[in-house]
């Protein structure tokens, strides 16, 4: 066979496995087999030496022609090919835009910290201060000055979480008053303050009992305070918190650290003072326990008792939500289950 016969069948296989080619990498295969520099247009042009020379221009032009056909086919079918795998590429890639998302669950406020923010800004709306203080306290701020000297009754070692003789976790949120007393510039204003948190007690938990749980107490200080002050004050409380049209009672009470004090009763505000299960037939809840501060409270914190006066109150969150919602449960707050939790998903949120 002369070269140009060699390069005519060249031309026959090698467009035959170039259009056989199926992937890009086969195809690349085929260019470095017959394209390359061992390859075999390569070889053919290197064999020229020996042809006459007359002959060579036709089978210069002959190779150079091969050449370029194979070339072309390559490049055709790697455009072809390369089109295909971009289009597969695509396929596969392609994004639904119009699928639903994934849900991302919301969580919800604590229903006891939506009822104690609730409280707090009516209090600081009405010109109050929150206050915040230490839950592990010193004996002194919350029993001595709070008129409970150590072999006072009320005082009770069974019901006090001890760490030392001399350090408690805090029982009420009352030492924060006493620290807040004995700091309080009285030529600048009266005292007007809340203070929300967290007490212990050493009690058995049961429905009605927890050995923490959470208390707002509240305490205004100034010149010529009465009960009428308090009354005023827990009344318009009382129609912010459960409805325009409640009433509030004042009944005779004791504690150590107001005199006189009272317990408030707020009518119900589920049948309006009918009587319904929620206030058992009487028409009336007990909402907190009050009074005005007792004169060796004030003298305790440095307060002249003849000059000033003031009122105090306490109430706990957890019985304000259990009455609101028909909660039957203390514990229910404690036990973060999102079933209970998630159900209270309105004001405050
Ligand atoms: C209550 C009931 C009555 C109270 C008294 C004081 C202070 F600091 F002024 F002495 N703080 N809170 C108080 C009074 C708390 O809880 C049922």
């Amino acid at each position: 066979m002369n070269l140009q016969e060699k390069l005519v069948q060249l031309r026959e296989e090698a467009l035959v496995k170039v259009q056989a080619s199926a992937t890009l990498q086969e195809l690349n295969e085929h260019r470095v087999a017959y394209l390359g520099k061992k390859g075999p247009i390569t070889e053919a042009l290197r064999g020229m030496k020996d042809v006459a020379p007359e002959e060579r221009p036709v089978i210069g032009s002959l190779a150079n022609e091969v050449r370029d056909e194979i070339q072309a086919a390559i490049q055709t079918l790697q455009e072809s090919l390369e089109a295909k795998a971009l289009e597969e590429a695509l396929q596969q890639e392609t994004i639904d835009v119009t699928l639903p998302g994934k849900k991302v669950s919301l969580g919800t406020k604590h229903v006891l910290t939506q009822i104690m923010e609730e409280i707090e800004d009516l209090f600081l709306g009405m010109g109050y201060q929150v206050v915040d203080g230490p839950e592990v306290e010193l004996d002194y701020y919350n029993f001595e000055k709070m008129n409970l000297p150590k072999d006072h009754p009320a005082r009770d070692m069974q019901d006090t979480f001890y760490i030392t003789d001399e350090v408690l976790l805090r029982t009420h949120t009352s030492p924060v008053q006493a620290r807040t007393m004995e700091k309080h510039d009285f030529t600048k204003g009266p005292l007007k303050m809340i203070s929300p948190g967290k007490v212990y007690r050493r009690d058995n938990d049961d429905a009605t009992h927890s050995h923490q749980f959470t208390q707002i107490e509240g305490l205004v200080i100034a010149e010529n305070i009465t009960l009428a002050d308090l009354k005023g004050t827990l009344d318009v409380f009382a129609k912010k918190l459960f409805g325009a049209e409640r009433e509030i009672r004042l009944r005779p009470s004791y504690f150590p650290f107001t005199e006189p004090s009272v317990e408030v009763d707020v009518s119900c505000f589920k049948c309006g003072g009918e009587g319904c299960n929620v206030c058992k037939g009487s028409g009336w809840i007990e909402i907190l326990g009050s009074g005005l501060v007792h004169p060796n409270v004030l003298e305790m914190s440095g307060i002249d008792s003849t000059k000033y006066s003031g009122f105090a109150f306490g109430m706990g969150p957890e019985r304000v939500a259990m009455l609101k919602y028909g909660i039957d449960d203390i514990r229910h707050f404690y036990q973060n289950d999102v079933r209970f939790l998630g159900q209270f998903t309105g004001k405050g949120q």
